[in-house]
């Protein structure tokens, strides 16, 4: 498989905050000091490899999964890592409200054990998997990818996963499968922003891809991050990360996969079709109606240090551009 490397652009550089490059030479020398002790001694789960983040208490299958993870499978190249403390604590997860400090407040209240995905639609093997036999036959792999939020913020994140394109090959789609769709878990009582009221969103919040982009090997589903357990406020127990395209399109704790012959509705497409488009490739020459997306605040950033960096076609990942060869991208935004 093809990684694109971000390239090593001197004014890139000169931006990184000196605590991040900080943190992520500490998160380098940890990842280096696993793989040189990781032929005799295996990793203890959730503990050592960033030594920033704090333990958490994770299931088995996460545990046992840890063992045999495939560390630094697409490497951060020159990008320095964005905090544990940032990305579990800026988040967009507007089932438990609308600032950016809500998930982390309250998605804890999530009932994340048992979980069951149902696969259903066009495939030969439907039905209801529980989270543990799904995520089973996959070796696990660290995938540092950029995350560029439609809001034109971004962070760099190292997430544990593994391609959606296995889990779906295991369903067997039918020849009539050309998009799947994703549904997020709907659950009012532990989901205060649901609760409240006050959003526009017609739940379940829903997502979809093309067969074609599913399929890519940089498309991954995440059970991690940060060598642990994904926390609550990120998408557990399992979410989706497609890095080429906006944040929005990366849906979060999925109980449903459903393979279509239609282009599925989608949540924010539904909301604002002329503002959120349902392809959503990351595109710095297509503005978003209400501000530009020609660069982007790289998490962490401050007043004094607003670490702005230019923006990307497809976030950097050229290598998913032939997918939209013949497709007008200022149409099909
Ligand atoms: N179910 C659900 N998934 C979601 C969202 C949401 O509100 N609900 N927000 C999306 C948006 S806008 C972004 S930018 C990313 C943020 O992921 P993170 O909080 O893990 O960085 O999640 C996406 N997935
Ligand atoms: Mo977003």
């Amino acid at each position: 498989m093809l990684i694109h490397l971000p390239r090593a652009s001197a004014a890139r550089a000169s931006e990184i905050t000196p605590e991040s490059v900080y943190l992520s030479r500490r998160a380098f020398m940890a990842a280096a000091g696993g793989l040189a002790l990781g032929a005799s001694l295996p990793l203890r789960a959730e503990t050592g490899r960033y030594a920033e983040v704090e333990p958490a208490t994770a299931p088995d299958w996460f545990t046992a999964k840890l063992a045999d993870t495939q560390w630094g499978a697409v490497p951060a190249g020159e990008e320095a890592l964005t905090p544990f403390q940032d990305v579990s604590h800026y988040n967009n997860f507007y089932e438990f409200g609308t600032s950016k400090g809500d998930p982390a407040r309250y998605a804890g209240a999530l009932q994340v054990e048992p979980w069951t995905v149902l696969i259903d639609g066009e495939v030969a093997r439907p039905g209801p998997v529980s989270l543990e036999s799904l995520v089973q036959p996959h070796r696990l792999q660290e995938r540092i990818y950029r995350l560029r939020c439609v809001e034109a913020w971004s962070m760099v994140i190292p997430w544990l996963g593994f391609p959606l394109g296995d889990l779906l090959r295991r369903a067997e789609p039918t020849g009539q499968a050309r998009y799947v769709r994703f549904e997020t878990r709907l659950a009012p009582e532990q989901m205060a922003g649901v609760r409240s009221g006050f959003s526009l969103i017609d739940w379940p919040y829903r997502e979809g891809l093309r067969m074609d982009e599913a399929m890519h090997p940089l498309t991954i589903m995440a059970v991690g991050l940060y060598g642990r357990v994904l926390p609550n406020q990120n998408g557990a127990p399992l979410r989706l990360v497609v890095p080429w395209k906006y944040g929005f399109k990366s849906i979060k704790s999925i109980v449903r996969i459903s393979l279509l012959s239609e282009q599925p509705q989608t949540t924010w497409e539904s909301l604002a079709p002329d503002e959120y488009g349902f392809y959503a490739n990351v595109n710095p020459q297509v503005d978003h109606p209400r501000w530009s997306q020609a660069t982007e605040r790289r998490l962490p950033n401050s007043l004094f240090s607003p670490n702005v960096v230019e923006t990307w076609m497809f976030n950097g990942y050229d290598e998913v551009a032939s997918l939209y060869s013949g497709l007008d991208l200022r149409k099909f935004y």
